[in-house]
C-alpha cells in the first residue's frame, strides 16, 4: 500500500466531472482516491477507470455477499481500474477469502471493514469487532478499516492485525481528530467531505496534511 501523504481523498460527488475534476486538483496530495457507489451509481463504472488514470482507487463497494458473488463483483471492479477494493468482513471467512483471493489474482489490494465509523456500529459491529479483525488478518487481507470516530478501537485493531495496514474515515464531518486516529495507530486517514465540500478543497487537503504531519 502507498503510505506517502496517508491521505486517501473519499470522493463521494455525483458528477463526473466534478470528480474528475477534484481528483486532478487533488492528486498529489493523496495516496488513493476512494469511490464508492454514490458516484459509481451516478457516474458508471468506467469512472474507476476514469479516476485510476488520474490516482490509485479504491473502490469501497463493502462487499458483503456469497463467496461467488463476491468474486464476480470483485473481479468488475478491479479489471475496471481499481488498485483496491473494501469489502466486509461479518458476512464470514469464505465471503471474505474470495475477495482476497480475486484481489490476489489480478495484484490489488483488499481491505476488511472491522467496525464502521458511525454511531449505530455500535450496536451489532461493536462488540464484533475483534473477532471480525482476527478473522480479516487470518483471511490474509492487506488492511482493515477502523473509525477515527473512535481512536480507542483503533489501538485494539492495532494490536490484532499488526503490521496490516488501518484506514480510518470518520475524521471531520463525522467527529474524529487526524491526530488523535494517527496516534491510536492509523497508517492513512479516509476523509471525504471536510475536502471535496469545502470552498477550497486543496486548502482543507492540506490543513489535514499538517495535521498528518
Ligand atoms: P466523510 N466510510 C465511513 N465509515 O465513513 N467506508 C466507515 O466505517 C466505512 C467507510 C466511508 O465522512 C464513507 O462511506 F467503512 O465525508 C465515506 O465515503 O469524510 C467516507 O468513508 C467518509 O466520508
Amino acid at each position: 500500500m502507498i503510505l506517502n501523504s496517508r491521505l486517501i481523498l473519499a470522493l463521494d460527488v455525483l458528477s463526473r466531472d466534478r470528480a474528475l475534476h477534484l481528483a486532478t486538483a487533488l492528486k498529489d496530495r493523496v495516496d488513493y482516491v476512494k469511490v464508492g457507489y454514490p458516484l459509481i451509481l451516478a457516474a458508471g463504472l468506467d469512472i474507476v477507470g476514469e479516476i485510476a488514470r488520474i490516482a490509485p482507487v479504491i473502490a469501497d463497494l463493502k462487499i458483503a455477499d456469497i463467496p461467488n458473488t463476491n468474486t464476480l463483483i470483485c473481479e468488475e471492479v478491479l479489471d475496471s481500474g481499481a488498485a483496491g477494493i473494501i469489502a466486509h468482513a461479518f458476512v464470514g471467512r469464505d465471503s471474505l477469502s474470495a475477495c482476497v483471493e480475486a484481489a490476489r489474482e489480478a495484484g490489488g489490494l483488499v481491505f476488511a471493514v472491522t467496525e464502521m465509523s458511525h454511531p449505530g456500529a455500535e450496536e451489532l459491529m461493536g462488540p464484533a469487532a475483534e473477532r471480525l479483525a482476527r478473522m480479516a488478518a487470518d483471511c490474509g487481507v492487506d488492511g482493515v478499516v477502523a473509525p477515527a470516530t473512535r481512536p480507542e478501537r483503533i489501538s485494539l485493531v492495532r494490536s490484532i492485525v499488526g503490521e496490516r495496514a488501518i484506514i480510518s474515515p470518520g475524521v471531520g464531518v463525522q467527529g474524529g481528530s487526524p491526530s488523535a486516529a494517527l496516534k491510536a495507530g492509523a497508517d492513512s486517514l479516509i476523509v471525504g467531505r471536510s475536502i471535496t465540500e469545502s470552498p477550497n478543497p486543496a486548502a482543507s487537503a492540506d490543513a489535514i496534511l499538517r495535521e498528518i504531519r
